[in-house]
């Protein structure tokens, strides 16, 4: 799982890189590719840590990964370090200009290059295959026949691959491909500080339909040195209620499609990440692969009921809210699960 950082030179990527991982990405010994981790904000593990006080603490963590390329190369680059992202974070330069028509502009410059890329591949690929006699064909390759020229229809138009729907064996056959535009995308627009509703007047106008988050990284960047109160009292004097940072990182976890669950003990309380939709064996693995193999029964206490029986797992089980769940059943965000099991 891991998100890559796009945008136009001088956008605002790895300052934003840097609010979000704490890693400092512009000046790391002239390093092309930097990678970091970032804390999801999530209340609900703050008040489990509250709770049970433990030794070691776990929060769900998103990878992020930043490019500092310049030049001619500077596409191969990107292109190079970014061909394994799950999903791209594109960000848009909103403080050097206020006028959205421009926004939109320099948003769909890049939208359009990453099209075109796409476009080339389908077309390079589909050029390969008609040379080539039909019976000698793989099912891989006959499959790309069938698929491929849908793809160019859609990429001709100027849309994303991501528009359009696909089966599970269809996303499996382009996965060799690494298009751009099939990837979830999370539109970052970097205000300026004056300016900061430029992203709602980019949302409407614009009319994406991917996620639109609007932050201005300088704001955020000096926060970032000062002490909690000091964050606070600064926000409210920039009219500010959240920093949008952590926003950033939540949307960027549910972008991938995952959510969340929790094992608490006085130990440790941790936040695993999982794949929505994954039943209990599954969910299980992560923890460790014998949970999966040696699979009996889940523990399983939503966060809500817990919370509403005192915040204690005594308490969730004298309610009756404890449930005994199976092999069948699919983890919730925000479960607080022990697993029974049998190695
Ligand atoms: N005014 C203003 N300037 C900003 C803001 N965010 C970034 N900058 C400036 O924009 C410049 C580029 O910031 P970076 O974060 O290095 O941008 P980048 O996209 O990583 O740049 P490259 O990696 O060189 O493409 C820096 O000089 C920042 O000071 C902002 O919110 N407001
Ligand atoms: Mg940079």
């Amino acid at each position: 799982m891991e998100i890559g950082i796009l945008g136009l030179p001088q956008s605002g990527k790895s300052t934003l890189f840097e609010i979000m991982t704490g890693t400092k990405s512009s000046d790391v010994h002239g390093e092309v590719c930097v990678r970091g981790q970032a804390t999801v904000p999530d209340e609900r593990f703050d008040h489990l840590v509250e709770v049970f006080h433990p030794a070691k603490v776990s929060p769900a963590k998103v990878p992020f990964t930043d490019v500092n390329a310049a030049g001619e190369k500077a596409w191969d680059a990107v292109r190079q370090n970014l061909s394994g992202a799950d999903g791209l974070l594109h960000v848009v330069d909103g403080f050097s200009t206020d006028n959205v028509q421009e926004v939109m502009n320099s948003y769909r410059k890049l939208e359009d290059e990453l099209v075109l890329s796409d476009l080339l591949i389908v077309e390079n690929r589909l050029e390969k295959m008609t040379r080539l006699p039909k019976k000698a064909l793989n099912p891989q390759e006959s499959a790309h026949t069938r698929i491929l020229p849908r793809l160019r229809e859609q990429l001709d138009a100027g849309r994303p691959l991501r528009e359009l729907e696909f089966t599970g064996e269809e996303i499996t056959s382009l996965r060799s491909f690494s298009f751009w535009t099939i990837r979830p995308e999370l539109v970052v627009l970097n205000t300026a500080e004056d300016n900061l509703t430029l992203a709602d007047t980019f949302r409407d106008q614009a009319g994406l339909k991917v996620p639109v988050i609007g932050i201005c990284c300088q704001i955020e960047a000096e926060l970032a040195g000062l002490a909690p109160e000091e964050q606070a009292e600064y926000l409210r004097s920039m009219g500010i209620e959240e920093p949008a940072f952590g926003r950033i990182i939540r949307a960027s976890f549910s972008l991938l499609g995952r959510i969340a669950y929790f094992t608490c003990g006085e130990d440790e309380v941790k936040s695993w990440v999982i794949p929505a939709g994954s039943k209990a064996p599954r969910a299980a693995a992560a923890i460790h692969k014998d949970f999966e193999r040696g699979f009996i029964k889940a523990e399983v206490v939503s966060y809500a009921d817990f919370q509403s029986c005192g915040s204690t797992l005594a308490g969730a089980k004298a309610a009756g809210r404890l449930r005994l769940e199976g092999k069948e059943y699919v983890v919730q965000d925000g479960d607080i699960i022990t697993f029974r099991f049998n190695v």
